[in-house]
């Protein structure tokens, strides 16, 4: 079985990582010394890939499978040239799943106990205590309830969250969790929605998502969590809910534009909060052990989960 890997990541921890969980394959890594001059693109069965160039996929005609090393598949599906033919899996990892809790937990418990409010307080060397709010009576809604956003649901919920909420394209039923769906459910999610935590994937139908209209129904004060993409949200909208204080502040680890411009207004605004996409990061040991089980199960002509479905977008 012969492997391509394509990625901007430093292939030494990956080429360990594979050796060990697919020691039967033969791995070349792209922009490496293993493509020489005799390389044959025909001989390669499956791809693993993150934001491979536009069209590079196209150019090995035999493939297989491909392996998105990421959750999110929105910049694969922007090549139009993508193989659509060949089995598209996306990463479902537990660390990734866990970092993006550790991620999430953070940012929740930060604007639930007020830290945003003490910072800036430190500042102004002002000694104001304020009331704890209730884990009891928070309302916490979670905008995507699929593996990320389960996993943070129900991380939340052993916080102490009782009030956890999710909305999806379809209803769930998950024990504690109140579920909306749809267009129909959207309104009445958002406007329970004090803490609101966005992990959507970028897709035509959750573009532009977090807009004027939709941050409007949010209750006042309200605070937003972005690790889902960057382009969910119109950013002068999400400015302009900042300004006026409807939304209290925003922790945002993903941009319209990354890496984010030097001249963008959220570098200098209190209430945002800025981390370099790195809300979870794919780990090489855990998730080529995930992907070397979806990879054999394709093998042996068995459906893989977490399969992409193209109409969808994700
Ligand atoms: P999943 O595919 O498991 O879950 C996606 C969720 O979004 C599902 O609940 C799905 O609904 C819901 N959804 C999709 N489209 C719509 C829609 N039009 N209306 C309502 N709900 C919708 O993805 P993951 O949880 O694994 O990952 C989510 C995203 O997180 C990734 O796509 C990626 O963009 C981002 N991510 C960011 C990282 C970071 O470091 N910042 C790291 C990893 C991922 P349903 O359940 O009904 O299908
Ligand atoms: C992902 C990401 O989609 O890191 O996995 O953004």
């Amino acid at each position: 079985m012969n492997i391509i890997f394509i990625s901007p990541d430093d292939p030494t921890p990956w080429r360990k990582a594979l050796r060990k969980h697919l020691p039967e394959a033969d791995v070349f890594f792209w922009g490496t010394d293993d493509i020489g001059d005799g390389f044959d693109k025909a001989s390669i069965d499956y791809a693993l890939v993150w934001k491979p160039d536009p069209g590079l996929l196209a150019s090995f005609p035999n493939l297989k499978g491909i392996f998105n090393l990421g959750a999110g598949v929105d910049a694969l599906l922007r090549d139009n040239t993508l193989p659509r033919h060949v089995p598209l899996v996306r990463l479902v990892d537990p660390q990734l799943s866990s970092g993006m809790v550790e991620y999430v937990a953070h940012w929740v418990l930060h604007f639930h106990r007020d830290m945003h409010i003490y910072a800036h307080q430190q500042r102004a060397h002002d000694w104001t205590p304020h009331n704890n709010a209730s884990t009891a009576t928070r309302r916490v809604g979670v905008l995507g309830l699929g593996e990320l956003g389960q996993s943070c649901a129900h991380a939340l919920m052993m916080l102490g969250f009782e009030s956890v909420s999710g909305w999806s394209r379809t209803m769930k039923q998950l024990p504690g969790v109140r579920s909306f769906a749809g267009q129909d459910g959207l309104k009445d999610f958002l406007k329970q929605a004090e803490i609101l935590v966005c992990l959507l994937p970028l897709t035509d139908a959750t573009r532009g998502l977090i807009n004027a209209e939709s941050l409007a129904l949010l209750p006042k004060g309200a605070f937003i969590i972005n690790a889902g993409r960057g382009p969910l949200v119109v950013d002068e909208d999400l400015i302009a809910a900042l300004n006026s204080g409807h939304v209290a502040a925003a922790a945002l680890d993903v941009f319209n534009t990354e890496p984010l411009p030097g001249n963008h207004p959220y570098w200098t605004m209190e209430s945002v909060h800025i981390t370099p996409h790195v809300a979870s990061l794919t780990t090489p040991m855990s998730s080529s052990a995930v992907i070397a089980e979806a990879l054999r199960d394709l093998d042996a002509g068995k459906t893989p989960t977490n399969l992409v479905d193209f109409d969808q977008g994700y």
